[in-house]
């Protein structure tokens, strides 16, 4: 099986610290803004673009979105779908998630079983990752029926963090929710760190660069920024945020 894109991203985690991925949600954006979008992305020196969203249903859309991206930036494009409908065959990879603390079957493990042939199909370099959802986790946690681990219990993210490990998963993705108003406090962070070996990837509210920082230093490999980029003047905070997580101490 191809690992090209996990290859890539280890290597530039070992040789530059935190790297920061945008994401794009192919619903919340017309296919002129996301050619200006990713380019102005990638020149502000993030390492890949993501494209995903929880609530995703058209598909099409979601290809034509992800074909686009493609042919204007030389970053690997990589989907993290929230659903059966998150797969196109243009994308380099996918993040092909288990979300560990949902209440429902569905998003362990059946949404995977139906989407795994389909991945296979298209060739698409499959990244096992283990996807966690802290506090409610907005749409995300809604939409994947969540029992979400509370803000004050780092030891419960450890747990489903060590589990991960056990059961393998290369990638780790600590989530908070798209726009909500706090990202994950750093404590859970390096609670998470200490038990967990694999590329760590926390993501949701995060918006400026030394919130970036802090999660860095507190243990993350990978920020994830999704809804900074849907404001107005956003790549001047985008390119600080790059700056201020590269080389962190951690
Ligand atoms: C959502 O973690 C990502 O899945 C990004 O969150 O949109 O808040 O940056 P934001």
């Amino acid at each position: 099986m191809k690992n090209t894109v996990e290859k890539k991203l280890k290597k530039l985690i070992s040789s530059n610290g935190t790297i920061c991925l945008a994401l794009i949600d192919s619903e919340n954006i017309s296919p002129k803004s996301t050619t200006k979008l990713v380019k102005t992305a990638e020149h502000s020196g993030v390492s890949g673009i993501l494209v995903g969203g929880s609530t995703t249903i058209d598909q099409l859309e979601l290809s034509h979105v992800v074909s686009n991206i493609k042919q204007n930036v030389k970053i690997p494009v990589i989907l993290f779908p929230g659903n059966v409908t998150g797969i196109s065959p243009h994308a380099d990879a996918i993040l092909f998630s288990s979300l560990l603390n949902s209440d429902n079957p569905y998003f362990i493990i059946g949404a995977q079983a139906l989407a795994a042939p389909v991945v296979k199909k298209h060739n698409l370099e499959a990244i096992p990752m283990g996807y966690i959802i802290v506090g409610d986790g907005g749409s995300s946690g809604f939409i994947g029926r969540v029992r979400g681990i509370p803000w004050n219990k780092p030891t419960l993210a450890a747990m489903y963090a060590l589990a991960a490990q056990y059961l393998g998963m290369r990638f780790l993705y600590l989530e908070a929710g798209s726009g909500v108003t706090s990202h994950i406090p750093s404590q859970i962070i390096s609670k998470v760190r200490k038990v967990y070996d694999g590329i760590l990837m926390v993501g949701g509210g995060i918006r400026t660069p030394s919130d970036a920082k802090e999660l860095a230093e507190a243990g993350a490999d990978i920020i994830v920024i999704g809804t900074l980029l849907e404001e107005k003047g956003f790549t001047e905070t985008l390119g600080n945020i790059v700056k201020s997580i590269r080389n962190v101490e951690r």
